[in-house]
């Protein structure tokens, strides 16, 4: 009989040091039956200009240290007016300018559209990691607003609400986060 060991995966470390994201992912996984562990330890993050290989890298790493199923999330956003910026580094970019800071430099801008991107990467030890992208079109507001979500939920604008004043729950049916999860959930149900 051939065990197929992720059909009965129900425990998961998810490293991140975010609090945003943990709840969101620990709700929509809930939902599945999953429990999700938070472990703030980090991983070597790889200096790459896409998400991918962050994910992948990430999760590997973890998985072989703990020697568990491991998932990390790295997530971004990136300004078509700024050529992608602040992408890969949307991290450091929300410590060091702010939402304020951005949208001054987004002023004269008239293309605001902007996506919002999300890889899972997940490993098992022992096992190749997998990454599972999702991706929201939006675009930048002209002003912070909406007190819900975290990160640059204030500025960017679904469909003409923030995703701040949209709140976690709506947030959480359509965000680029919920479309990377799906992905993952959808790749779990088929083994
Ligand atoms: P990790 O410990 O999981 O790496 P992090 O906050 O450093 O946490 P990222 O590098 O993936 O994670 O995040 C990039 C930035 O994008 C960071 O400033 C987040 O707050 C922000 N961000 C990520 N997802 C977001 C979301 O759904 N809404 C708003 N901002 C988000």
């Amino acid at each position: 009989m051939t065990v197929k060991t992720m059909k009965t995966v129900k425990k998961i470390v998810f490293v991140t040091g975010n609090k945003g994201k943990f709840a969101e992912v620990r709700d929509i996984l809930a939902s599945r039956g999953i429990e999700v562990i938070q472990n703030k330890n980090g991983y070597p993050e790889l200096q790459e200009d896409e998400l991918e290989p962050i994910a992948a890298s990430g999760a590997s790493y973890v998985a072989e240290k703990l020697n568990m199923p491991v998932m990390v999330d790295d997530s971004g956003i990136f300004i078509k007016a700024l050529n992608g910026f602040p992408g890969p580094y949307s991290r450091f970019v929300e410590d060091n300018l702010g939402n304020p800071k951005v949208l001054k430099l987004m002023e004269d801008e008239k293309d605001r559209s902007a996506y919002f991107k999300t890889v899972i990467g997940y490993c098992e030890p022992g096992k190749e990691p997998l990454v599972f992208p999702g991706v929201v079109e939006g675009k930048i507001a002209f002003e912070e607003r909406g007190t819900g979500g975290f990160g640059y939920d204030p500025i960017f604008e679904y469909e003409g609400k923030t995703f701040g004043e949209l709140g976690d729950e709506i947030k959480n049916t359509l965000s680029h986060r919920r479309r990377a999860i799906d992905k993952f959930l959808e790749w779990l149900d088929s083994l």
